[in-house]
């Protein structure tokens, strides 16, 4: 069974301090895995014997490795020795960053203008993201710009329960041009996603970081590409890495990871037009078609006055046929504002409200691939925000903000800048103190009055490391119903679920297997704490080390294992447990 390590395919020796160059060595600071999925588009073309451009293969990493701002070859000698030239690049260390980047890039074949891509490459991606998701911190994704809204959109459906960053970017000029953008569109998109635990699909381009479903490529010439005209950037990028943490949409269940390829691909979008004529309705509705986009005018508006039109569309959804209206315009929603809007509601046409043509014909695409739902789930699921595509008319009722409102007043605080530094000082420790006390209705509260509950504290740590730590399985179910991430690790590179096991707590361990957790850092280290537990004659931790999916067999660094040293210390009841794991592989999941 390979272990689960964020080393990975890069199987890399520890580094050792080198005492005398005393100042920036490998081990000074931590690293960050980043998979880099190199698709296509202008950021790896060069004009060819046409004067067209075109993608090239095999010379973006030869190139990148040339390029000392985005690979440190002194690094890679140190920490790969021989195999560097062979090995993953580095971006040289960023200040004010945490993690230094390490990144490897797989080179797809043929590579493509993104205008020749199709639900199959979408797919071959998202496959390739979960063979390997526990190997890297995060995902950064080349693509041509063309169709790139179109692929963030579908992956946002198709990467279940996604729980680390995944970036799509590419660029307008080829990165081998001196003017290019890729170059900094590429590096800061390496940089968010080994730094940033943000569990989205997430386009970056032109200094914003986006949310993927959000995107529509805006502009064929400008280096500022894309936009999310319903909603604001989840983050910017100046001197410094906004990100705007409250924007963040996190999957809010106990499930693991997983991917859905199976896509339909009987959608269209049909964008009316004065006088559209019946037999081009007609003939796009007709079967297989299975999910239409309508686009209509203005705020979801169509020729009322033409029966021709509403009954070939009435035709269509008696026949079971899904349509959505979403608007024509670029910024908006749909709603039943005029006559000529709610006619189509009447006739079982469904709202869609302000997600872009690409979101919903996607997301009709992911939908309708599931298996076994009816048509009322299908629809059902269409108007409901499954990755914060859309923005439901039926909005949540605000909280009153009493405590905070109460301490501003009493600090004399009323710029909203005052205030949102009150609150990145309050809720942090607040959060704490309910999680510490295991107050789940104080943990609502502080949530609905603007409370990010996944903030790090200075050790970079959430509310889940602690509640991990302190063994409350409840507190732990409700963080991550909120969405906390599982995956953050804090200073110390230690995750909730290396919390939960330093306490032996084996409910939560499971719970956070559920959830997607695995286990972070070299086989090695693991393999050290598996013979101290045996040395320790601890059988509840190696239970713990089992549950979170480590080989028991694991050796540490000078090669023994477990089983040593429980024989060493003479634990009989531990070399009875792991021989019976050897004997009974199968049992090691039926743990009481
Ligand atoms: N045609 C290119 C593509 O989509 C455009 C680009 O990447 N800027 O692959």
């Amino acid at each position: 069974k390979p272990q689960a390590t964020t080393n990975g395919n890069l199987e890399t020796p520890p580094i050792k301090r080198n005492i005398s160059d005393g100042n920036l060595l490998p081990t000074d600071i931590k690293e960050a895995r980043v998979r880099v999925i190199y698709t296509g588009g202008t950021i790896g073309m060069v004009r060819n014997e046409n004067n067209v451009l075109a993608p090239i293969p095999n010379a973006l990493v030869k190139t990148l490795r040339r390029y000392p701002n985005i690979h440190d070859e002194a690094y890679a000698q140190k920490r790969f020795g021989s195999a560097a030239s062979m090995g993953p690049l580095v971006l040289p260390f960023v200040q004010g960053e945490k993690r230094r980047i390490v990144y490897q890039v797989t080179e797809y074949a043929p590579l493509l203008d993104s205008s020749n891509m199709t639900m199959n490459d979408w797919a071959r991606i998202a496959k390739d993201i979960h063979q390997s998701y526990e190997f890297f911190d995060g995902f950064v994704i080349l693509h041509g710009t063309d169709t790139l809204s179109y692929t963030a959109s579908a992956l946002s459906f198709m990467l279940e329960n996604l729980g680390k960053t995944v970036i799509i970017t590419g660029s307008q000029i080829p990165i081998f041009e001196t003017r290019t953008d890729g170059k900094d569109n590429f590096t800061s998109a390496l940089i968010i996603a080994g730094n940033y635990v943000l569990p989205e699909v997430c386009v970056f381009f032109g200094h914003k970081l986006m949310r993927g479903n959000r995107t529509v490529k805006v502009s064929s010439d400008r280096l500022e590409a894309f936009d999310t005209p319903n909603v604001s950037p989840l983050g910017t990028i100046g001197i410094n890495v906004e990100i705007d943490y409250r924007l963040i949409f996190r999957p809010c269940t106990v499930s693991r990871f997983s991917v859905q390829t199976n896509l339909d691909e009987n959608v269209g979008i049909l964008r009316i037009f004065p006088s559209i004529s019946r037999s081009s309705i007609r003939a796009f509705l007709a079967p297989p078609m299975k999910g239409i986009v309508l686009q209509s005018f203005g705020s979801g508006n169509v020729p009322s006055n033409r029966k021709d039109f509403l009954e070939e569309l009435k035709m269509a959804c008696d026949r079971g046929v899904i349509i959505i209206n979403c608007t024509q315009c670029s910024n908006g929603a749909v709603a039943a504002l005029y006559d000529t809007g709610k006619v189509l509601f009447d006739i079982g046409i469904l709202p869609g409200y302000d997600m872009t043509p690409e979101a919903a014909l996607t997301k009709l695409s992911y939908v309708l691939g599931k298996t076994g739902l009816t048509l009322e789930q299908r629809k059902e699921l269409m108007q409901i925000n499954l990755r914060g595509e859309l923005t439901s008319s039926v909005g949540a009722k605000m909280e009153e903000f009493d405590l905070v409102d109460a301490v501003a007043r009493s600090m004399h605080l009323s710029t909203p800048e005052e205030l949102g530094q009150m609150c990145a000082t309050l809720f942090p420790a607040m959060i704490n103190t309910a999680v510490q006390e295991g107050d789940i209705t104080k943990i609502t509260n502080l949530k609905a009055y603007g409370a990010d509950l996944s903030c790090v504290n200075h050790d970079h740590r959430t509310a889940l490391h602690l509640a991990c730590n302190q063994g409350n399985i409840a507190v732990v179910n409700h963080l991550l119903m909120n969405g906390v991430s599982v995956h953050i690790r804090d200073h110390y590179d230690r995750t909730p679920l290396l919390e939960a096991i330093s306490g032996d707590h084996h409910e939560i361990i499971q719970v956070l297997i559920n959830c997607g957790a695995h286990l972070t850092g070299s086989s090695r280290a693991i393999g050290e704490q598996l013979c101290a537990a045996a040395a320790r004659g601890s059988l509840v931790r190696l239970k713990s080390y089992q549950l979170a999916g480590a080989d028991l067999a694991q050796p540490d660094p000078s090669g023994r294992t477990a089983l040593h040293l429980a024989a060493l210390h003479g634990h009989a009841n531990l070399v009875r447990f792991l021989l019976d794991i050897v004997d009974n592989p199968r049992e090691k999941d039926m743990l009481e």
